[in-house]
């Protein structure tokens, strides 16, 4: 097989993301029965049993002691980590994982090619082999501008695994709110989590809520990294700790955002519920500042076992340029004292100490402007790798339409989904190689996201747009890597979507298949 092969293209309801080869069999494919048998590794047979069984609206009950035909799942040792190979005929259907994560994928894929015909559910003759094109594929979840509940964020976890994303970035404090339990600083919780934007009630995680997140989201094969936004974004910081935080800095620009959006300014020692960013500083130089950041980091470090934490760094604009090289540069040596890599926002790439090997996030432009570029490439020079999030592509939270009633339009006005789609991770730094991207990561910032509701429509379908970006092969090689192929396929996941109770827009760009009237 060389390539995903374009048979068909528009009919055939290859998946999302697209596999890196796959290929139509000739044959009629696999008729599930309302009793399917199903053999191998147990966990993945639950799994495939739930979603088969959701996807069927309980039709098709896949059964161990079923006889017939049937599905097998099993896992090699295979090298290349994360990948699968799904082989489906009318005689049965057979995964295998090069891991458990692999199988979990190949899982994910067959699900999507279920689909319902005239003669019952069936799943097309196919041969696919898959793997990831980057081993970072990952979500960002703002926690700290708008709240969300445990469960919540486990079925964020669920939507973005099924389309094979394995990072969970949640941005888990700003100047609105600190959401996560420290037990070395209680304070933070107890006196700055309370509040949220406008009015909106706040909330807080405890290590214990911490633990099931970063459980829930191991189980399907994803690793939680926690941010903690520093030196800027630090109000919240305030309400617990007044002396390790400077006084606002009100300028011209908060002052518009203020006027724009209705808000109130930053007044020190009172919540913010406002969305202005940039305002807030940490105290820097103080050694109370730098045994405030050890403690949080250790805690942190200690209460998650994948291998970054985030640091933040983003916006510091309240900070005064020397002092925030020193902090970033202190603040990344602090995380690989506490045994982890450090994570940063592109800005901290110009500090010159900054820890070797920390791993930059970019969230400039597709195409750079304002050496944002620069900054990243920062990074690269002391031996780091490059998360991709270019702001006007996956930042969920920018309308999709213009008039959506949710979503920010600063990163370049609307993100249509062709926008967020039409792409290339290996284009956007000049001088950043493909070995030099550590992965692309969509971010939901939830200044305007209230409701799990809201967080559905703004993902969906982008999400699957990021999703394909961070896992399918470059879009010069494969000739199914286009918004045409991608929006047929997006289509075909309406009936699924469905099943699933995600609350999906049913944005006029895609051709939806509603299984119902169609
Ligand atoms: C920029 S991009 C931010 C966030 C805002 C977001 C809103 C970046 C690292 N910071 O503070 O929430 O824009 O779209």
């Amino acid at each position: 097989m060389t390539g995903t092969q374009p048979r068909d293209a528009a009919a055939f309801p290859w998946p999302v993301p697209l596999p890196r080869d796959a290929a139509a069999v000739e044959g009629p494919g696999f008729t599930l029965q309302a009793r399917t048998a199903v053999t191998g590794d147990q966990t993945a047979v639950g799994i495939l049993t739930n979603l088969a069984s959701a996807r069927t609206d309980g039709e098709i009950d896949l059964d161990p002691t079923a006889a017939g035909p049937g599905i097998t799942l099993s896992i090699t040792d295979a090298e290349t980590p994360e990948s699968y190979r799904l082989i489906t005929s009318a005689d049965g259907v057979a995964v295998t994982g090069s891991d458990e994560a692999g199988l979990f994928y190949g899982i994910q894929t067959l699900t999507q090619l279920i689909a319902r015909t005239d003669d019952g559910w069936r799943i097309p003759a196919v041969e696919i082999a898959d793997s990831p094109r980057f081993a970072y594929r990952g979500v960002m979840l703002d926690v700290a501008r708008h709240f969300f509940p445990v469960e919540v964020v486990l079925d964020v976890i669920d939507r973005a695994a099924q389309l094979k994303l394995n990072h969970l970035h949640l941005h888990l404090t700003d100047d609105q709110g600190w959401r996560i339990e420290i037990p070395s600083r209680p304070e933070l919780t107890r006196l700055a989590s309370a509040t949220a934007i406008g009015g909106d009630p706040g909330g807080l995680y405890t290590a214990e809520d911490y633990a099931r997140i970063v459980a829930y989201a191991a189980a399907r094969h994803m690793t939680v990294v926690p941010e903690i936004d520093l030196p800027g974004h630090t109000h919240a910081v305030g309400l617990a700790y007044p002396d390790l935080v400077e006084e606002p800095v009100i300028s011209d620009h908060i002052r518009e955002v203020v006027e724009t959006y209705g808000s109130t300014l930053p007044v020190a020692g009172e919540p913010y519920e406002g969305l202005a960013v940039g305002f807030s500083s940490l105290r820097i130089g103080d050694a109370a500042t730098e045994a405030f950041v050890t403690d949080v980091v250790t805690d942190l470090a200690a209460m998650t076992p994948g291998p970054y934490l985030h640091v933040g760094g983003d916006e510091a604009l309240g900070t005064d340029p020397a002092d925030y090289a020193e902090f970033v540069s202190l603040a990344s040596r602090i995380v690989a004292d506490a045994g982890k890599v450090p994570v940063m926002w592109h800005e901290a790439g110009a500090a010159s100490d900054l820890h070797p090997g920390t791993v930059g996030q970019y969230w400039g432009f597709v195409s750079p402007t304002d050496g944002m570029d620069d900054k990243a490439r920062g990074f690269v020079t002391r031996g780091g790798r490059i998360i991709l999030s270019p702001a006007d592509a996956v930042y969920l939270d920018m309308k999709d339409a213009a008039d959506s009633e949710l979503g920010l339009t600063w990163a370049n006005g609307v993100t249509s989904v062709e926008r967020a789609y039409a792409w290339e991770p290996g284009t956007v730094l000049d001088g950043v190689a493909e070995s030099d991207i550590l992965g692309v990561e969509a971010a939901l910032w939830t200044e305007t996201v209230r409701s799990p509701d809201d967080i559905d429509t703004l993902m969906f379908p982008r999400i699957a747009a990021a999703a394909e970006a961070a896992w399918s092969p470059a879009s010069d090689l494969n000739p199914l890597r286009t918004w045409d192929s991608f929006r047929e396929r997006v289509g075909a996941l309406d009936g699924l979507w469905s099943a699933l109770g995600i609350r999906f827009r049913r944005s006029p760009e895609i051709p939806w298949r509603d299984e119902e009237t169609s």
